[in-house]
């Protein structure tokens, strides 16, 4: 009897230290990547394109993913640490990057496609990645920082462009009628972009018609506005802090409601 106890005890023990020994802890594991953004924040279907993403822990990564359009194809041709400037948020801009060559098919739909990156520590955040869509694409020409210089656009567009320095400013003009409703909209923070945008409409006397900062919880200006008069509008696009470089891409959309 009492040799029947002491085996059940010694058995007991003996699974508890089986069980603690196939669950090892593995410091060396590094941590699993993140995806931010994209640089350009734009990708063009249809089109073969170099590509950088940019984020956390990207700097091993071997090998990138894409889902969401079939028949793209995927690249990698490189992988580094970048340093984060003075005074900017690293959580946001990111500290390392991946360099690809991106060919999406010609249908691939915005929303749709996916990035994800994967090191030794496992697969990134899947990264929804901002494809052009039906409106006419513009891209941003430098330099547009006032009213004298603002770059011309017909609506409907979509600019692309950045933020390309601290303090830069990006103005564009439009010609609108009295009684159009007209939908401005920066496409940037909800595809990871750093921008924190603030636009501002103004009129032919240069006078402001309305201004927008972040909008439904994110950092994304939208403005909706009925046009009071005839004549030249002005649409001016800072970052809200001030920040920028070439990594601060957005996309702008402006047209009639
Ligand atoms: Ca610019
Ligand atoms: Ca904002």
């Amino acid at each position: 009897m009492r040799f029947f106890c002491l085996a059940i005890i010694s058995l007991g023990l003996a699974s508890t230290t089986s069980s603690q020994e196939k669950k090892p802890a593995d410091p060396k594991k590094e941590p699993a990547p993140k995806v931010l953004y994209a640089i350009p924040l734009v990708a063009k279907p249809g089109e073969k394109q170099k590509l950088v993403i940019r984020g956390k822990n990207l700097a091993t990564v071997k090998e990138v993913k894409v889902t969401g359009a079939d028949g793209a194809k995927l690249k990698v041709l490189g992988a580094k640490a970048v340093g984060v400037p003075n005074n900017y948020p690293g959580e946001r801009v990111g500290d390392s990057e991946v360099e690809l060559e991106l060919e999406l098919p010609k249908d691939a739909k915005p929303g749709a496609v996916k990035l994800t990156a994967v090191n030794g520590g496992g697969d990134s955040n899947a990264y929804t990645l901002l494809v052009r869509d039906e409106l006419p694409a513009i891209a941003e020409k430098e330099e547009n920082g006032g009213f004298d210089t603002a770059q011309a656009v017909v609506l409907p567009c979509a600019v692309e462009g950045t933020i390309k320095s601290e303090r830069d400013v990006d103005t564009f003009k439009f010609e609108g009628k009295k009684g159009t409703k007209v939908r401005i909209e920066v496409q940037a923070a909800r595809s990871g972009s750093p921008v924190d945008g603030f636009l501002t409409l103004y009129d032919a006397d240069r006078k402001v018609v309305d201004s927008a900062d972040d909008v439904n919880g994110s950092a994304d200006p939208i403005l909706t506005v009925t046009l009071p008069k005839d004549g030249t509008y002005f649409v001016a696009l800072i970052d809200a802090h001030d920040l920028g470089g070439a990594n601060f891409g957005y996309r702008l959309v402006v047209k009639a409601e």
